[in-house]
């Protein structure tokens, strides 16, 4: 293996550099090579910067030096050691940094401490010497959200001294270091700490809301907090052991889990490197309704162009309309110039009477985003079911992250890696499906709904159901769900055919938040109360079906509402509709908001453990998969 860390001399300035493809993480023989370089700087008389501590790393046992000491010794050099930054100083890497003495950034730089989104904290020292280096309201809002700033904003918090020209920073930082001989070396530790804990106070109540559920985000501010009342090395201490409570923690596996489960969704098992992707210039659109406005927004928003093809003038004008909408609201919020809105409404062209023919050449994908309909049976129905698949957005399109890329018995390789390149360059996380009913989510959450009907009748109401699903930190229950998506859907639409509580809720005109009232009644601002006129069609269904009616503990909900969702992912696994677990996991975080936290559901299946999922689903009665049953076994 080569070295990653070469050492240079210009002059009087020893330039240490580092390249470890392919995000420079700081593993052991970066840790190992820095460490020596920086001895043999002091010793003698003279792509993107660190991207972080190496996260496969942290389940594999120490190797020395470890990163705080690394550090630690950069801060304790008599000679002054300057970091030069470009690409992104992340993590353990911003912390290398802030054991520098001086800090220069090419303008493109982004430095940042992301470390509570894997669920831990900057644990190199990063939350006591922020708070020194840049400020205590800087320190908890970077810590806190993991967000990174821009060089640009770096300098204005004092995060960085100087800005290097774009492309000379090796130029520049060797001026700069020659500069800085003069004033010597600035240990960050020896800073006064710039704020006071109301700075930490204020960040914490400011994102109370996101950070609910997290243990990660208050734990940091604790660290950052610790800043402002106790002396460095003690605030080291305090930080190493929130670090180390986080690192032993299941939130931080899960969300290490799913940082990798992300990056290996984009995987497609079996197509080789010598199958390359079909250009894609334009895209066509059929329908522009809520859907096809939302899909269209995507690639708008990326910069190809879009053509809606909508038979009727009025829903034409309808999903333009809300193109136009939603792209007016985001820069109302500032989050996109007025120039850029027409910009993108600008690639946007109508054409009422083009035929789907025209619009394929040959060798154009043909991308059906049903949820449940059978590709094969789609693609059958062309006259090239090689160029057929599935893209499967999630509602509302141009917001939700996952798109399930479903894979025909015929797509080909080329096609099916050109729709997992398309959706990356949309900035979707993409997840390879076969045919199934439901594909992977959609399967997953059919017998959930199916259960928390039964449980209906066997005595829970809808708000308990809600309360256990949204307590395990689900953004809504399965009631909510049903309200928000409409309780019309897949209704036949008789109102004198009421075989079930669902079509007696549908008859009565309660299809949900649209109509103001569902499974719950809702008020102006669509907040949901239990309703007496639901639970009294509960009851009567209860009683016509005979079931009866006993307290429902929550135990027994996520019972037979989650380990069915766990059983069926592993139903999915055995027919082979999902490469591998890890998918089914970003298919639930990324569509469903399953909270990051528990690392979806074929983790925290792992995580309650095989035996205990079994039990629970054999003791209601369900037929367990067998690979599921192997592994209790
Ligand atoms: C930390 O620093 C703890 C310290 O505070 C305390 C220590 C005591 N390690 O994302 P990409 C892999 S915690 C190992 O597709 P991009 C990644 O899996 C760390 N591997 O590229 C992928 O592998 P593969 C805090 C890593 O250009 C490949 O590199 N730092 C790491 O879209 C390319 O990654 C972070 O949380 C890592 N640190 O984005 C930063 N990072 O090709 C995490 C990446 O086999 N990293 N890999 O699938 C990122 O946010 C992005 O990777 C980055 C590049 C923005 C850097």
């Amino acid at each position: 293996m080569t070295d990653p860390i070469r050492a240079e001399r210009d002059g009087d300035v020893a330039i240490i550099i580092s390249d470890n493809p392919p995000v420079n993480a700081l593993g052991a023989a970066v840790r190992i090579g820095l460490d020596r370089e920086l001895k043999a700087a002091l010793a003698d008389d003279g792509r993107t910067f660190f991207a972080g501590a190496d996260i496969t790393e942290f389940t594999k046992p120490p190797v020395m030096p470890q990163l705080p000491e690394v550090i630690d010794n950069i801060e304790a050099s008599t000679k002054p050691v300057i970091a030069a930054i470009h690409g992104t100083a992340l993590g353990g890497g911003l912390e290398v940094t802030l054991g520098c003495h001086y800090r220069i950034a090419v303008p493109s730089a982004k430095l940042g401490v992301p470390e509570v989104k894997l669920g831990l904290l900057p644990g190199a020292g990063g939350t006591q010497r922020l708070p020194r280096v840049a400020s205590v309201a800087a320190a908890a809002e970077m810590c806190s959200t993991g967000n990174p700033v821009p060089a640009k904003k770096a300098l204005e918090i004092g995060l960085v001294d100087k800005l290097a020209s774009e492309d000379n920073l090796a130029g520049d930082a060797v001026a700069f270091a020659r500069d800085c001989i003069a004033k010597g070396p600035r240990p960050s530790r020896d800073l006064p700490v710039r704020g006071s804990a109301d700075d930490v106070k204020a960040i914490a109540e400011a994102n109370a809301r996101k950070f609910k559920g997290f243990d990660a985000p208050a734990a940091n501010l604790a660290c950052v907090d610790a800043a402002t009342r106790l002396p460095f090395d003690e605030g080291i201490k305090f930080e190493r052991t929130e670090f180390m409570k986080l690192m032993m923690g299941s939130q931080s596996a899960a969300q290490r889990h799913i940082f990798f489960a992300e990056r290996q969704a984009a995987k497609i098992d079996g197509i080789g490197d010598d199958v390359k992707p079909r250009p894609v210039n334009r895209v066509g659109v059929i329908g522009a309704g809520t859907m096809g406005g939302g899909i269209s927004m995507n690639f708008l928003s990326a910069g190809i162009p879009v053509t809606i093809v909508e038979m009727q003038q009025d829903a034409l004008d309808r999903g333009t309309g809300v193109v136009r909408k939603n792209y007016e609201a985001t820069a109302a919020k500032g989050r996109m110039k007025p120039e850029q809105v027409e910009q993108a409404m600008g690639l946007l062209k109508k054409d009422i009477f083009g035929k789907l023919d025209k619009i394929c050449k040959p060798g154009a994908i043909l991308a059906s985003n049903t949820s449940y309909l059978d590709v094969d049976e789609i693609a059958a129905s062309t006259s090239r079911p090689q160029d057929v698949l599935g893209m499967h957005f999630f509602s509302p399109a141009n917001v939700m992250k996952l798109l399930e890329v479903v894979r025909g018995e015929k797509t080909a390789p080329d096609a099916l890696l050109t729709a997992m390149g398309i959706a990356k360059k949309i900035g979707k996380v993409a997840v390879v499906a076969g045919v199934c009913h439901g594909f992977i989510g959609n399967r997953m959450l059919m017998p959930r709904q199916v259960e928390a009907m039964k449980l209906l009748m066997e005595g829970a109401t809808p708000a308990q159901i809600d309360k256990v699903h949204t307590d395990f930190g689900m953004p809504m229950g399965p009631f909510q769900m049903s309200d928000l998506a409409g309780v019309d859907i897949g209704w036949h639409r008789d109102p004198n055919r009421i075989e079930n509580l669902r079509d007696e809720l549908a008859a009565a005109g309660r299809w949900g938040q649209k109509t103001g009232k569902g499974f719950y009644d809702y008020d102006e601002k669509r907040r949901p109360t239990p309703s007496a006129e639901v639970q009294s069609m509960i009851d009567k269904w209860s009683e016509k079906t005979g079931a009866s009616k006993r307290p429902i503990t929550d135990e027994e909900i996520i019972e037979r509402t989650l380990y069915p969702m766990v059983n069926e992912g592993y139903l999915i696994l055995e027919e082979g509709k999902a490469q591998r677990a890890s998918d089914i996991d970003v298919v639930w975080i990324y569509g469903y908001g399953w909270p990051v936290y528990r690392g979806g559901p074929m983790f925290w299946g792992d995580l309650e453990g095989a035996k205990k999922i079994v039990s629970g689903l054999e003791k209601h009665g369900f037929n367990v998969a067998k690979s599921l049953k192997a592994k209790a076994a």
